[in-house]
């Protein structure tokens, strides 16, 4: 597989969630030695910093449904012009985080070279509340609803057009915690969900075979966007939100190794890596470990 040089970018960014600690994933996910690793497997490997955000502290609020709003819409603005540029480079966007309305951005900017994305949503949650069913206000939990073009319009418009993606082109990964008008809306847009249920009864080699089938259908991109979240508390637990009974260590190396295998990732996100949270920065190395997989690492 041809190895297409790494551009990786941070978002420093915790507005999207409730709970401080997630700006600092960047650090900790480089501080894992995420650079070197990819130069090992024979890389060209560029780290060209983070995206500018405020802190909480610095800025109010706002609509309480939309917590950030503005600030996150100016952020994300930023991150898709800078992902964009990584990509009229022909590399490959690495973007570390960072709380998942990040994803809003990165994907915003991404979509607009390929005529017709897929994407792959690896996370405990939906993410697909707007801020009319969300219970708490937080965007991350808003991210993939935006990029399917639903939502607050500010959001949904970033970088100027909409949407970014299909639902026949999305897949969700490890889903086990939605919220009612998550539920009502894959319903409605017929997105393929994989629960915990699919990989418990499938195992993730299908799931894997059956989810790359559809991103990869028709497509001429695919996007990875990973919630550390989606791993089982035990394995990742310095994430928001944890939630239990999630995907295994060894069966998100397999996902990842199949997608490696499959060759059709174009670019890819790992966020809501919290230090404060973690325990000697497991999570950041568990990211770490999961791009390795990502980028080809095999053991024989
Ligand atoms: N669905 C809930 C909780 C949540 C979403 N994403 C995360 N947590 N990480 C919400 O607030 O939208
Ligand atoms: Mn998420
Ligand atoms: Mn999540």
């Amino acid at each position: 597989m041809e190895k297409k040089p790494i551009s990786i970018i941070g978002m420093p960014m915790d507005l999207g969630q409730g709970r401080r600690g997630v700006d600092m994933g960047p650090s900790a996910i480089r501080y894992a030695s995420a650079q070197s690793l990819l130069e090992g497997l024979g890389y060209e490997v560029e780290d060209i910093g983070d995206i500018s955000v405020p802190s909480p502290e610095s800025i109010q609020i706002g609509n309480p449904k939309l917590k950030y709003l503005t600030e996150i819409k100016d952020v994300c603005e930023k991150l898709s012009e800078t992902v964009s540029s990584v990509v009229e480079r022909k590399r490959f966007p690495l973007v570390f985080g960072g709380d998942h309305s990040m994803a809003i951005g990165t994907i915003a900017g991404v979509a607009k070279h390929y005529n017709n994305m897929g994407l792959i949503w690896f996370d405990a949650h939906g993410d697909l509340n707007t801020g009319k069913t969300s219970p708490s206000g937080n965007i991350h939990g808003m991210s993939l609803a935006v990029s399917l073009g639903i939502g607050d319009p500010d959001l949904v418009n970033i970088s100027g057009y909409a949407p970014k993606v299909r639902p026949e082109n999305t897949v969700i990964i490890g889903a086990r915690e939605l919220d009612p008008g998550e539920k009502e809306l894959i319903a409605q847009l017929g997105i393929k969900v994989f629960t915990m249920h699919e990989i418990d009864r499938l195992g993730m080699a299908r799931v894997m075979d059956e989810a790359i089938g559809i991103v990869s259908h028709d497509t001429d991109g695919v996007h990875l966007s990973l919630d550390l979240d989606g791993l089982d508390p035990k394995d990742a637990p310095g994430v928001g939100t944890p939630v239990p009974g999630g995907i295994t260590y060894r069966e998100s190396h397999l996902a990842m190794e199949m997608l490696a295998e499959a060759g059709i990732l174009t670019s890819a996100e790992f966020v809501e890596v919290n230090p404060i949270l973690d325990r000697e920065n497991q999570t950041a190395k568990v990211a770490v470990a999961l791009m390795g997989s990502v980028f080809g690492q095999k053991v024989l």
